[in-house]
Protein backbone atom coordinates (compact mmCIF):
# COMPACT_ATOMS: atom_id res chain seq x y z
CA UNK A 1 0.00 0.00 0.00
CA UNK A 2 2.54 2.44 0.99
CA UNK A 3 3.75 1.93 -2.61
CA UNK A 4 0.86 2.26 -4.41
CA UNK A 5 0.21 5.56 -2.78
CA UNK A 6 3.57 6.89 -3.27
CA UNK A 7 3.56 6.89 -6.32
CA UNK A 8 0.01 7.35 -7.32
CA UNK A 9 -1.10 3.90 -8.16
CA UNK A 10 -3.64 3.66 -5.44
CA UNK A 11 -6.07 6.47 -6.82
CA UNK A 12 -5.58 5.21 -10.25
CA UNK A 13 -6.51 1.49 -8.95
CA UNK A 14 -9.73 2.53 -7.54
CA UNK A 15 -10.46 4.60 -10.63
CA UNK A 16 -10.46 1.48 -12.72
CA UNK A 17 -12.26 -0.56 -10.86
CA UNK A 18 -15.09 1.36 -9.92
CA UNK A 19 -14.99 1.69 -13.61
CA UNK A 20 -15.51 -1.96 -13.97
CA UNK A 21 -12.12 -2.41 -15.98
CA UNK A 22 -10.99 -6.11 -15.99
CA UNK A 23 -9.34 -6.59 -12.57
CA UNK A 24 -7.35 -10.01 -10.81
CA UNK A 25 -5.95 -9.37 -7.75
CA UNK A 26 -3.90 -12.00 -5.90
CA UNK A 27 -3.45 -12.70 -2.14
CA UNK A 28 -2.12 -9.36 -1.57
CA UNK A 29 -4.13 -8.24 -4.09
CA UNK A 30 -7.46 -9.45 -2.44
CA UNK A 31 -6.64 -7.97 0.86
CA UNK A 32 -5.53 -4.63 -0.14
CA UNK A 33 -9.34 -4.34 -1.87
CA UNK A 34 -10.46 -3.97 2.20
CA UNK A 35 -10.67 -1.05 4.20
CA UNK A 36 -7.61 -2.04 6.08
CA UNK A 37 -4.89 -4.70 7.32
CA UNK A 38 -4.09 -5.81 11.11
CA UNK A 39 -0.53 -6.55 9.28
CA UNK A 40 1.98 -4.55 10.63
CA UNK A 41 0.16 -2.48 12.48
CA UNK A 42 -2.99 -0.84 11.51
CA UNK A 43 -2.41 -0.63 7.30
CA UNK A 44 -5.43 1.39 5.21
CA UNK A 45 -6.15 -0.41 2.19
CA UNK A 46 -7.97 0.89 -0.92
CA UNK A 47 -11.20 0.42 0.90
CA UNK A 48 -13.29 -1.02 -1.68
CA UNK A 49 -14.65 -3.61 0.14
CA UNK A 50 -16.15 -3.16 3.84
CA UNK A 51 -14.23 -5.08 6.02
CA UNK A 52 -10.73 -5.31 8.54
CA UNK A 53 -7.96 -7.89 7.27
CA UNK A 54 -6.83 -9.98 10.84
CA UNK A 55 -4.79 -12.66 11.74
CA UNK A 56 -5.54 -16.18 12.16
CA UNK A 57 -5.91 -17.32 15.42
CA UNK A 58 -4.14 -19.50 16.22
CA UNK A 59 -5.52 -20.18 19.84
CA UNK A 60 -8.07 -22.18 18.45
CA UNK A 61 -5.76 -24.85 16.97
CA UNK A 62 -5.20 -24.25 13.45
CA UNK A 63 -1.22 -23.59 12.40
CA UNK A 64 -0.63 -20.01 11.06
CA UNK A 65 0.75 -19.29 8.43
CA UNK A 66 -1.83 -21.25 6.68
CA UNK A 67 -0.27 -23.11 3.95
CA UNK A 68 -1.18 -25.70 1.83
CA UNK A 69 -4.41 -27.16 -0.50
CA UNK A 70 -8.00 -26.39 1.04
CA UNK A 71 -11.70 -27.06 -1.40
CA UNK A 72 -13.59 -23.45 -1.71
CA UNK A 73 -17.22 -23.28 -0.34
CA UNK A 74 -18.32 -21.12 -3.87
CA UNK A 75 -21.06 -19.20 -2.68
CA UNK A 76 -21.99 -17.50 -5.84
CA UNK A 77 -21.05 -17.93 -9.84
CA UNK A 78 -18.33 -15.88 -10.77
CA UNK A 79 -17.22 -17.30 -14.02
CA UNK A 80 -13.29 -17.94 -12.99
CA UNK A 81 -14.06 -20.28 -10.52
CA UNK A 82 -16.65 -22.68 -12.54
CA UNK A 83 -16.13 -26.50 -11.69
CA UNK A 84 -13.90 -25.40 -9.04
CA UNK A 85 -15.98 -25.84 -5.84
CA UNK A 86 -14.97 -28.69 -3.88
CA UNK A 87 -11.15 -29.07 -5.42
CA UNK A 88 -8.42 -28.08 -3.86
CA UNK A 89 -6.23 -24.58 -4.42
CA UNK A 90 -3.09 -23.50 -2.99
CA UNK A 91 -3.43 -20.93 0.18
CA UNK A 92 -0.10 -19.03 2.08
CA UNK A 93 -1.02 -16.41 4.32
CA UNK A 94 -0.82 -15.46 7.83
CA UNK A 95 -4.02 -12.81 7.60
CA UNK A 96 -7.31 -13.25 6.01
CA UNK A 97 -10.62 -10.84 5.72
CA UNK A 98 -13.91 -12.80 7.27
CA UNK A 99 -17.40 -12.54 5.71
CA UNK A 100 -20.22 -10.01 7.13
CA UNK A 101 -23.35 -8.61 5.63
CA UNK A 102 -21.54 -5.29 5.00
CA UNK A 103 -19.40 -7.86 2.19
CA UNK A 104 -21.82 -10.49 1.32
CA UNK A 105 -22.39 -9.10 -1.97
CA UNK A 106 -18.59 -9.36 -3.25
CA UNK A 107 -17.98 -13.07 -1.51
CA UNK A 108 -17.63 -15.39 -4.63
CA UNK A 109 -16.74 -18.21 -2.24
CA UNK A 110 -14.71 -19.09 1.07
CA UNK A 111 -13.06 -22.05 3.08
CA UNK A 112 -12.38 -22.45 6.13
CA UNK A 113 -9.31 -22.86 8.17
CA UNK A 114 -10.19 -22.82 12.15
CA UNK A 115 -13.02 -20.11 11.07
CA UNK A 116 -14.57 -19.09 7.51
CA UNK A 117 -12.69 -16.72 5.69
CA UNK A 118 -13.37 -14.98 2.14
CA UNK A 119 -11.38 -17.05 -0.30
CA UNK A 120 -12.57 -14.93 -3.65
CA UNK A 121 -14.61 -12.00 -4.50
CA UNK A 122 -16.36 -10.99 -8.04
CA UNK A 123 -18.37 -7.99 -8.78
CA UNK A 124 -18.83 -7.37 -12.13
CA UNK A 125 -15.38 -7.61 -13.72
CA UNK A 126 -13.28 -7.21 -10.85
CA UNK A 127 -11.97 -10.39 -9.36
CA UNK A 128 -9.90 -11.11 -6.66
CA UNK A 129 -8.66 -14.53 -4.98
CA UNK A 130 -6.91 -15.50 -1.43
CA UNK A 131 -5.19 -18.40 -2.91
CA UNK A 132 -2.65 -18.82 -5.46
CA UNK A 133 -3.83 -19.57 -8.95
CA UNK A 134 -0.31 -19.74 -10.52
CA UNK A 135 0.47 -22.35 -7.59
CA UNK A 136 -2.92 -24.56 -8.13
CA UNK A 137 -2.02 -26.59 -10.48
CA UNK A 138 -3.84 -27.65 -13.43
CA UNK A 139 -7.64 -26.29 -11.24
CA UNK A 140 -5.38 -23.17 -10.84
CA UNK A 141 -4.51 -22.55 -14.69
CA UNK A 142 -7.82 -22.61 -15.45
CA UNK A 143 -8.89 -20.12 -13.33
CA UNK A 144 -6.49 -17.98 -15.16
CA UNK A 145 -7.30 -18.79 -18.41
CA UNK A 146 -10.88 -17.97 -18.13
CA UNK A 147 -10.55 -14.74 -16.26
CA UNK A 148 -8.38 -14.02 -19.55
CA UNK A 149 -10.91 -15.33 -21.91
CA UNK A 150 -12.62 -11.96 -20.41
CA UNK A 151 -15.88 -12.39 -21.29
CA UNK A 152 -18.87 -11.31 -19.74
CA UNK A 153 -20.09 -13.22 -17.46
CA UNK A 154 -23.43 -14.53 -16.43
CA UNK A 155 -24.79 -15.66 -13.71
CA UNK A 156 -25.32 -19.67 -12.95
CA UNK A 157 -26.13 -21.46 -10.36
CA UNK A 158 -23.17 -22.04 -7.99
CA UNK A 159 -21.80 -25.58 -7.43
CA UNK A 160 -21.44 -26.59 -3.60
CA UNK A 161 -18.42 -28.56 -2.80
CA UNK A 162 -18.10 -30.79 0.35
CA UNK A 163 -16.86 -29.06 3.31
CA UNK A 164 -13.20 -30.00 3.81
CA UNK A 165 -10.02 -29.62 6.01
CA UNK A 166 -6.51 -28.07 5.01
CA UNK A 167 -5.26 -31.30 2.85
CA UNK A 168 -1.78 -33.28 4.03
CA UNK A 169 0.75 -32.50 1.58
CA UNK A 170 2.85 -34.49 0.08
CA UNK A 171 6.46 -33.19 -1.17
CA UNK A 172 9.26 -34.49 -3.29
CA UNK A 173 12.72 -33.13 -2.46
CA UNK A 174 15.79 -32.70 -4.78
CA UNK A 175 19.09 -32.78 -3.15
CA UNK A 176 21.10 -30.89 -5.82
CA UNK A 177 25.02 -30.73 -6.03
CA UNK A 178 27.17 -30.11 -9.06
CA UNK A 179 28.85 -33.92 -9.67
CA UNK A 180 32.51 -33.76 -9.98
CA UNK A 181 32.24 -32.87 -13.52
CA UNK A 182 30.60 -30.00 -12.29
CA UNK A 183 27.11 -30.63 -14.22
CA UNK A 184 23.96 -29.97 -11.09
CA UNK A 185 22.48 -33.31 -11.06
CA UNK A 186 20.26 -34.78 -8.50
CA UNK A 187 21.96 -36.83 -5.67
CA UNK A 188 20.43 -38.85 -2.75
CA UNK A 189 22.46 -39.78 0.29
CA UNK A 190 21.84 -42.73 3.17
CA UNK A 191 22.44 -40.51 6.41
CA UNK A 192 23.46 -37.66 3.79
CA UNK A 193 26.31 -39.84 2.42
CA UNK A 194 26.04 -38.85 -1.33
CA UNK A 195 28.64 -40.91 -2.41
CA UNK A 196 28.62 -44.06 -4.42
CA UNK A 197 31.05 -46.97 -1.95
CA UNK A 198 32.54 -47.69 -5.57
CA UNK A 199 36.36 -46.95 -6.44
CA UNK A 200 35.85 -43.97 -7.94
CA UNK A 201 33.96 -42.50 -5.16
CA UNK A 202 31.81 -40.43 -7.20
CA UNK A 203 28.50 -38.25 -6.75
CA UNK A 204 25.60 -40.71 -6.95
CA UNK A 205 23.26 -39.33 -9.43
CA UNK A 206 19.62 -39.62 -9.96
CA UNK A 207 18.92 -37.17 -12.64
CA UNK A 208 18.31 -34.03 -14.26
CA UNK A 209 17.17 -31.49 -11.44
CA UNK A 210 14.11 -29.66 -13.99
CA UNK A 211 13.44 -32.90 -15.58
CA UNK A 212 12.70 -34.34 -12.42
CA UNK A 213 10.41 -31.63 -10.73
CA UNK A 214 8.63 -31.56 -13.68
CA UNK A 215 7.95 -35.29 -13.74
CA UNK A 216 6.60 -34.88 -9.90
CA UNK A 217 4.81 -32.00 -10.61
CA UNK A 218 2.75 -34.21 -13.41
CA UNK A 219 2.47 -37.44 -11.10
CA UNK A 220 0.84 -34.78 -8.32
CA UNK A 221 3.70 -33.92 -6.19
CA UNK A 222 1.82 -30.90 -3.64
CA UNK A 223 5.28 -29.08 -3.49
CA UNK A 224 8.61 -29.38 -5.07
CA UNK A 225 11.55 -28.49 -2.71
CA UNK A 226 15.43 -28.18 -3.94
CA UNK A 227 17.96 -28.41 -1.34
CA UNK A 228 21.36 -27.29 -2.98
CA UNK A 229 23.35 -29.49 -0.67
CA UNK A 230 26.95 -27.76 -0.88
CA UNK A 231 25.88 -24.53 -0.82
CA UNK A 232 27.11 -24.12 2.85
CA UNK A 233 30.48 -23.70 1.19
CA UNK A 234 29.95 -22.37 -2.23
CA UNK A 235 28.54 -18.95 -2.62
CA UNK A 236 24.63 -19.37 -3.97
CA UNK A 237 24.60 -16.51 -6.17
CA UNK A 238 27.99 -17.99 -7.64
CA UNK A 239 25.88 -20.98 -8.65
CA UNK A 240 24.47 -19.81 -11.69
CA UNK A 241 22.95 -23.11 -12.52
CA UNK A 242 20.69 -23.45 -9.45
CA UNK A 243 19.10 -20.08 -10.28
CA UNK A 244 18.55 -21.31 -13.88
CA UNK A 245 17.17 -24.69 -12.41
CA UNK A 246 14.18 -22.28 -10.46
CA UNK A 247 13.51 -20.11 -13.82
CA UNK A 248 13.35 -23.30 -16.17
CA UNK A 249 11.31 -25.13 -13.43
CA UNK A 250 8.74 -22.61 -12.58
CA UNK A 251 7.95 -22.16 -16.46
CA UNK A 252 6.34 -25.16 -16.18
CA UNK A 253 5.57 -26.62 -12.53
CA UNK A 254 2.75 -24.72 -11.17
CA UNK A 255 2.85 -25.86 -7.65
CA UNK A 256 4.96 -24.05 -4.85
CA UNK A 257 8.61 -24.35 -5.17
CA UNK A 258 11.19 -23.64 -2.02
CA UNK A 259 14.98 -23.42 -2.45
CA UNK A 260 17.59 -23.59 0.11
CA UNK A 261 21.33 -24.28 0.66
CA UNK A 262 23.94 -21.21 1.36
CA UNK A 263 21.14 -18.52 2.30
CA UNK A 264 23.52 -16.14 4.54
CA UNK A 265 25.08 -12.98 4.67
CA UNK A 266 28.39 -13.71 2.48
CA UNK A 267 31.13 -11.60 1.05
CA UNK A 268 32.69 -12.44 -1.92
CA UNK A 269 36.48 -12.34 -3.24
CA UNK A 270 36.32 -8.70 -3.94
CA UNK A 271 35.16 -7.79 -0.80
CA UNK A 272 31.39 -7.11 -2.24
CA UNK A 273 28.94 -7.99 1.07
CA UNK A 274 25.91 -9.77 -0.06
CA UNK A 275 23.20 -9.73 2.76
CA UNK A 276 20.88 -12.55 3.25
CA UNK A 277 17.97 -10.85 1.62
CA UNK A 278 19.86 -10.06 -1.17
CA UNK A 279 20.39 -14.12 -1.42
CA UNK A 280 16.96 -15.03 -1.10
CA UNK A 281 15.64 -12.24 -3.27
CA UNK A 282 17.49 -13.54 -6.44
CA UNK A 283 15.52 -17.09 -5.38
CA UNK A 284 12.67 -15.26 -5.38
CA UNK A 285 13.38 -13.58 -8.35
CA UNK A 286 13.95 -16.71 -10.32
CA UNK A 287 10.48 -19.12 -9.16
CA UNK A 288 11.05 -19.77 -5.79
CA UNK A 289 8.27 -19.22 -3.43
CA UNK A 290 9.91 -20.00 -0.72
CA UNK A 291 13.29 -20.05 0.61
CA UNK A 292 14.82 -23.13 3.81
CA UNK A 293 17.41 -22.12 5.70
CA UNK A 294 19.66 -24.75 7.35
CA UNK A 295 22.77 -23.90 9.11
CA UNK A 296 22.84 -20.03 9.48
CA UNK A 297 19.44 -20.73 11.66
CA UNK A 298 21.17 -22.91 13.84
CA UNK A 299 23.73 -20.38 14.72
CA UNK A 300 21.01 -17.15 14.60
CA UNK A 301 19.11 -19.83 17.99
CA UNK A 302 22.42 -20.39 19.40
CA UNK A 303 22.57 -16.15 19.41
CA UNK A 304 19.05 -15.63 20.81
CA UNK A 305 18.77 -18.43 23.25
CA UNK A 306 22.39 -16.93 24.51
CA UNK A 307 21.09 -13.29 24.69
CA UNK A 308 17.37 -13.01 24.64
CA UNK A 309 18.18 -10.32 22.06
CA UNK A 310 15.78 -10.88 18.22
CA UNK A 311 18.97 -8.82 16.28
CA UNK A 312 17.04 -8.13 13.29
CA UNK A 313 20.07 -9.34 11.55
CA UNK A 314 19.97 -12.82 11.19
CA UNK A 315 18.90 -14.10 7.80
CA UNK A 316 15.73 -15.47 9.09
CA UNK A 317 14.49 -12.23 10.98
CA UNK A 318 15.86 -10.10 7.77
CA UNK A 319 13.71 -12.17 4.59
CA UNK A 320 10.84 -12.78 6.62
CA UNK A 321 10.55 -8.68 7.92
CA UNK A 322 10.22 -8.05 4.14
CA UNK A 323 8.92 -11.45 2.07
CA UNK A 324 6.71 -12.69 5.26
CA UNK A 325 7.13 -15.64 7.95
CA UNK A 326 5.17 -17.79 4.99
CA UNK A 327 8.79 -17.07 2.91
CA UNK A 328 10.73 -18.71 5.18
CA UNK A 329 11.30 -22.26 5.88
CA UNK A 330 13.83 -23.69 8.47
CA UNK A 331 15.38 -26.95 7.59
CA UNK A 332 16.71 -28.97 10.77
CA UNK A 333 19.01 -32.01 10.25
CA UNK A 334 19.24 -33.57 13.52
CA UNK A 335 20.96 -36.48 14.51
CA UNK A 336 19.23 -38.77 17.22
CA UNK A 337 21.81 -38.53 20.82
CA UNK A 338 20.58 -41.58 23.17
CA UNK A 339 20.13 -40.81 27.12
CA UNK A 340 19.60 -42.73 30.00
CA UNK A 341 17.80 -40.21 32.09
CA UNK A 342 16.19 -36.73 30.80
CA UNK A 343 18.26 -34.85 33.38
CA UNK A 344 21.59 -36.33 31.82
CA UNK A 345 21.13 -33.32 29.29
CA UNK A 346 20.40 -29.84 29.03
CA UNK A 347 17.84 -30.35 26.03
CA UNK A 348 14.42 -31.48 26.06
CA UNK A 349 14.44 -35.27 25.29
CA UNK A 350 12.08 -38.00 24.53
CA UNK A 351 10.87 -41.32 25.36
CA UNK A 352 11.76 -43.28 22.31
CA UNK A 353 10.02 -46.07 21.03
CA UNK A 354 13.12 -47.87 20.00
CA UNK A 355 15.30 -48.03 22.93
CA UNK A 356 19.73 -46.95 21.87
CA UNK A 357 22.23 -49.65 21.65
CA UNK A 358 22.80 -49.60 25.17
CA UNK A 359 19.06 -49.99 26.45
CA UNK A 360 18.75 -46.26 26.78
CA UNK A 361 15.06 -45.20 26.82
CA UNK A 362 15.62 -41.53 25.85
CA UNK A 363 16.97 -39.39 23.27
CA UNK A 364 17.68 -35.76 22.08
CA UNK A 365 17.99 -34.48 19.08
CA UNK A 366 21.26 -32.53 18.26
CA UNK A 367 21.19 -30.23 15.54
CA UNK A 368 23.86 -30.30 12.63
CA UNK A 369 25.35 -27.55 10.37
CA UNK A 370 27.08 -28.15 7.35
CA UNK A 371 25.13 -31.06 6.21
CA UNK A 372 25.67 -32.81 9.04
CA UNK A 373 29.51 -32.40 9.41
CA UNK A 374 29.20 -30.42 12.66
CA UNK A 375 26.80 -31.16 15.65
CA UNK A 376 26.05 -27.99 17.67
CA UNK A 377 24.52 -27.57 21.56
CA UNK A 378 21.01 -27.02 20.42
CA UNK A 379 18.56 -29.80 20.35
CA UNK A 380 15.90 -29.83 17.37
CA UNK A 381 13.28 -28.73 20.20
CA UNK A 382 14.88 -25.83 21.36
CA UNK A 383 15.62 -25.06 17.76
CA UNK A 384 12.29 -25.04 16.59
CA UNK A 385 10.74 -22.88 19.01
CA UNK A 386 13.71 -20.60 18.76
CA UNK A 387 13.35 -20.29 14.83
CA UNK A 388 9.11 -19.77 15.12
CA UNK A 389 9.82 -16.95 17.11
CA UNK A 390 12.65 -15.17 15.06
CA UNK A 391 9.83 -15.65 12.34
CA UNK A 392 10.47 -18.54 10.58
CA UNK A 393 6.58 -20.02 8.91
CA UNK A 394 7.45 -23.50 8.78
CA UNK A 395 9.95 -26.07 9.90
CA UNK A 396 11.34 -28.89 7.25
CA UNK A 397 11.89 -31.48 9.80
CA UNK A 398 14.68 -33.85 9.10
CA UNK A 399 16.26 -36.51 10.36
CA UNK A 400 20.05 -37.91 9.33
CA UNK A 401 19.26 -41.45 11.53
CA UNK A 402 16.28 -41.85 9.25
CA UNK A 403 17.70 -40.50 6.23
CA UNK A 404 17.87 -42.89 2.83
CA UNK A 405 16.96 -45.91 5.37
CA UNK A 406 13.34 -46.41 4.40
CA UNK A 407 12.32 -47.86 7.43
CA UNK A 408 9.72 -44.93 8.32
CA UNK A 409 9.79 -41.45 9.65
CA UNK A 410 11.15 -40.98 12.91
CA UNK A 411 7.82 -40.64 15.25
CA UNK A 412 9.23 -39.70 18.45
CA UNK A 413 11.26 -36.60 16.69
CA UNK A 414 8.37 -35.77 14.46
CA UNK A 415 5.84 -35.39 17.39
CA UNK A 416 8.46 -34.01 19.67
CA UNK A 417 9.00 -30.83 17.24
CA UNK A 418 4.97 -30.51 15.89
CA UNK A 419 4.09 -30.06 19.30
CA UNK A 420 6.50 -27.41 20.44
CA UNK A 421 5.32 -24.95 17.59
CA UNK A 422 2.09 -23.47 16.21
CA UNK A 423 4.21 -22.90 12.73
CA UNK A 424 3.23 -26.14 9.96
CA UNK A 425 6.53 -29.00 10.20
CA UNK A 426 6.91 -31.00 7.26
CA UNK A 427 7.96 -34.68 8.37
CA UNK A 428 11.39 -35.69 6.19
CA UNK A 429 13.85 -38.62 6.02
CA UNK A 430 12.98 -42.32 5.92
CA UNK A 431 9.76 -42.99 3.81
CA UNK A 432 10.24 -46.38 2.28
CA UNK A 433 6.54 -47.61 1.40
CA UNK A 434 3.30 -45.96 1.42
CA UNK A 435 2.06 -46.93 4.87
CA UNK A 436 5.04 -44.46 6.43
CA UNK A 437 2.90 -41.84 5.12
CA UNK A 438 -0.46 -42.53 6.90
CA UNK A 439 1.56 -43.46 9.50
CA UNK A 440 2.51 -40.15 9.93
CA UNK A 441 0.08 -37.77 9.48
CA UNK A 442 -2.16 -40.54 11.97
CA UNK A 443 1.00 -40.57 15.01
CA UNK A 444 1.87 -36.58 14.61
CA UNK A 445 0.79 -33.44 13.78
CA UNK A 446 2.94 -33.02 10.54
CA UNK A 447 1.49 -30.80 7.83
CA UNK A 448 3.26 -32.83 5.52
CA UNK A 449 5.52 -35.14 4.57
CA UNK A 450 8.79 -35.38 2.31
CA UNK A 451 10.67 -38.31 0.41
CA UNK A 452 13.16 -38.02 -1.72
CA UNK A 453 15.18 -41.38 -2.47
CA UNK A 454 11.42 -43.89 -2.96
CA UNK A 455 10.37 -41.42 -5.65
CA UNK A 456 13.85 -40.92 -7.86
CA UNK A 457 14.30 -44.51 -7.64
CA UNK A 458 10.54 -44.81 -8.78
CA UNK A 459 9.77 -47.73 -5.75
CA UNK A 460 7.19 -45.45 -5.17
CA UNK A 461 4.95 -43.41 -7.53
CA UNK A 462 3.35 -40.36 -5.70
CA UNK A 463 -0.10 -41.06 -7.07
CA UNK A 464 0.27 -44.45 -5.12
CA UNK A 465 1.27 -42.41 -1.71
CA UNK A 466 -2.12 -40.31 -2.38
CA UNK A 467 -4.30 -43.30 -3.00
CA UNK A 468 -3.19 -44.80 0.00
CA UNK A 469 -3.97 -42.10 1.98
CA UNK A 470 -7.52 -41.64 0.47
CA UNK A 471 -8.36 -44.59 1.23
CA UNK A 472 -7.02 -44.11 4.65
CA UNK A 473 -9.58 -41.08 5.27
CA UNK A 474 -6.96 -38.55 4.94
CA UNK A 475 -7.51 -35.66 2.98
CA UNK A 476 -5.39 -35.33 0.18
CA UNK A 477 -5.37 -33.06 -2.86
CA UNK A 478 -5.68 -35.11 -6.30
O1 LIG B 1 22.86 -25.33 5.78
O2 LIG B 1 21.45 -23.51 4.83
O3 LIG B 1 23.37 -24.43 3.55
O4 LIG B 1 21.31 -25.75 3.90
C1 LIG B 1 21.76 -26.96 3.41
C2 LIG B 1 20.56 -27.81 3.11
O5 LIG B 1 21.01 -28.98 2.45
C3 LIG B 1 19.82 -28.24 4.36
O6 LIG B 1 18.44 -28.14 4.14
C4 LIG B 1 20.22 -29.71 4.54
O7 LIG B 1 19.11 -30.47 5.02
C5 LIG B 1 20.55 -30.13 3.13
N1 LIG B 1 21.66 -31.12 3.08
C6 LIG B 1 22.95 -30.85 3.33
N2 LIG B 1 23.68 -31.98 3.13
C7 LIG B 1 22.84 -32.95 2.77
C8 LIG B 1 23.18 -34.33 2.42
O8 LIG B 1 22.33 -35.18 2.17
N3 LIG B 1 24.46 -34.64 2.42
N4 LIG B 1 20.46 -33.04 2.39
C9 LIG B 1 21.56 -32.41 2.73
C10 LIG B 1 19.48 -33.20 3.22
C11 LIG B 1 17.71 -34.46 3.56
C12 LIG B 1 16.37 -34.43 3.08
C13 LIG B 1 16.10 -35.67 2.28
C14 LIG B 1 15.18 -36.40 3.20
C15 LIG B 1 14.36 -37.44 2.55
N5 LIG B 1 18.61 -33.98 2.59
O9 LIG B 1 15.93 -33.30 2.52
O10 LIG B 1 15.63 -35.29 1.07
O11 LIG B 1 15.97 -36.96 4.25
O12 LIG B 1 15.15 -38.46 2.07
P1 LIG B 1 14.58 -39.95 1.94
O13 LIG B 1 13.13 -39.83 1.58
O14 LIG B 1 15.37 -40.53 0.81
O15 LIG B 1 14.82 -40.64 3.25
P2 LIG B 1 22.31 -24.70 4.56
Amino acid sequence: MDVLNQNGMAEALCTYIENDRPFLGICLGLQLLFESSEEKGLVKGLGLIPGVVGRFDSSNGVRVPHIGWNALQITKDSGILEDVGGQHVYFVHSYRAIPSNANQEWISSTCNYGDNFIASVQRGNVHAVQFHPEKSGDVGLSVLARFLQSKSYTAKKATKGKASKLAKRVIACLDVRANDNGDLVVTKGDQYDVREHTKENEVRNLGKPVELARQYYKDGADEVSFLNITGFRDFPLGDLPMLEVLRYTSENVFVPLTVGGGIRDFTDGNGRHYSSLEVASEYFRSGADKVSIGSDAVYAAEAYIRTGVKTGNSSLEQISRVYGNQAVVVSIDPRRVYVRNPGDVEFKTVRVANPGPAGEEYAWYQCTVNGGREGRPIGAYELAKAVEELGAGEILLNCIDCDGQGKGFDIDLIELVSNAVTIPVIASSGAGVVEHFSEVFRKTNASAALAAGIFHRKEVPIHSVKEHLLKESIEVRV
